[in-house]
Order: C-alpha cells, then structure tokens, then sequence
C-alpha cells in the first residue's frame, strides 16, 4: 500500500482490517453489535471476543466513541465511532461527523496510542457525500494533531480509488499546515 501526505496525516488504499497499527476505528451503528460494511469486516477479523466485548460497552450514541481489544486483528484496539445518518446536511450532520473524529482520537491520545487508521465514516450505509465528509475528515484530525503529542501519526484508509484520490488532494493541499 502506497502512503501520501504530510508527516503525521497520511492516505493509503486498501482494507483497514489487515493495518497493523495501535487501533482502528470502526464505523459502527450505535448499538456496537456489528453490521455491514467495515463494521462486518472488522468483527470478521477480529473474531467472536470482540463482538464479546463488545456487548458490555452499552452502546454508542452518534457523534460519540467506544473503545475495545483488537482481539485476532493486527490492529491492538478498536475505536468504535458512529457516524450520522445523512439526512440533507441541515440536521447537524458535519458537527456530529466532526464529534466522530475528535472523539476517537481523544479516546487514542488517553490510552497513550500512537497510530490511528480512520476508514470513510459514514459515506458508505448512511449516504454522507465523500467530498465534505473527506474535508471534515481532514480538518478536524490536523487541528487535533496541532494540538496534541497523541496519536503521532493518523493514517486515511480508503476503500475505494476516488476516496483515496479526494484524500490524497486535500492532503497535498493543507501541506505546510500544522
Ligand atoms: N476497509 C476500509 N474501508 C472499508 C472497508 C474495509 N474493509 N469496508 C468498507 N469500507 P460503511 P457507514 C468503507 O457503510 O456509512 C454498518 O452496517 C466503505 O467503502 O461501512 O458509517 C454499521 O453497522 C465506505 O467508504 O459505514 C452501520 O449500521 C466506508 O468504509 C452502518 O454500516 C464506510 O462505509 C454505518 O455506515
């Protein structure tokens, strides 16, 4: 898998389930039980603990996140985020995208994580168009770096070529920036 972006921000292409990092985030539904997309995956990977642990966390409201064990993943832990439905844009979709975010990356930064790999939140099942939620995406994890020590190194997992094409030029272009 190729990176791209500046020292702490980077992009790769390819299937978030295989990264070896400190965690990965999961973009889940607010019960945390599993679902389709990369939530499926990730339980696939990770094996029936996490869905285990998973069952004792209480569930996660939108915009908030949860942390657990990686458990059969390369991966330690798993960020469980969720993300907004979209429902138009007027009904607070990008704050609660934004919460996504710097929520997960508080939970990493407080169990002294270093690396952290995002997948698209919510441009996959709940609709939300890739080119804001990549801005959104972008922006608030290097405000977040500007300001912390942890994590050191945030890395953009896309799925698919256009999400990794729109994160590799809004990278390119925040260069130079904090
Ligand atoms: N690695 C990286 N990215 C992936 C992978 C993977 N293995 N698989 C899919 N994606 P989605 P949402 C991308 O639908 O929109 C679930 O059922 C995918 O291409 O997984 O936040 C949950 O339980 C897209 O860019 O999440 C919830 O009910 C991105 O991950 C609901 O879907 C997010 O797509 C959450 O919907």
């Amino acid at each position: 898998m190729k990176a791209e972006g500046s020292e702490r921000l980077k992009v790769v292409q390819g299937d978030i389930t295989t990264l070896t990092v400190d965690a990965i985030v999961n973009a889940a539904n607010s019960s945390l039980l599993g679902g389709g997309g990369v939530d499926g995956a990730i339980h696939r990977a990770a094996g029936p603990e996490l869905l285990a642990e998973c069952r004792t966390l209480g569930g996660c409201a939108t915009g908030d996140a949860k942390i657990s064990r990686g458990y059969r993943l390369p991966a330690r832990h798993v960020i469980h985020t969720v993300g907004p439905v979209w429902r138009g844009g007027a009904a607070g979709e990008a704050e609660l995208l934004a919460s996504c975010y710097r929520r997960s990356l508080e939970l990493a930064a407080a169990a002294g994580i270093a690396t952290v790999a995002f997948p698209c939140i919510s441009t996959g099942v709940y609709g939300y168009p890739p080119e804001p939620a990549c801005a959104i995406a972008v922006d608030t994890c290097r405000s977040f770096l500007g300001e912390h020590a942890l994590p050191r190194e945030v890395i953009f997992v896309c799925f698919g070529r256009r999400d990794y094409e729109l994160y590799r030029a809004a990278l390119v272009q925040g260069e130079g920036a904090p």
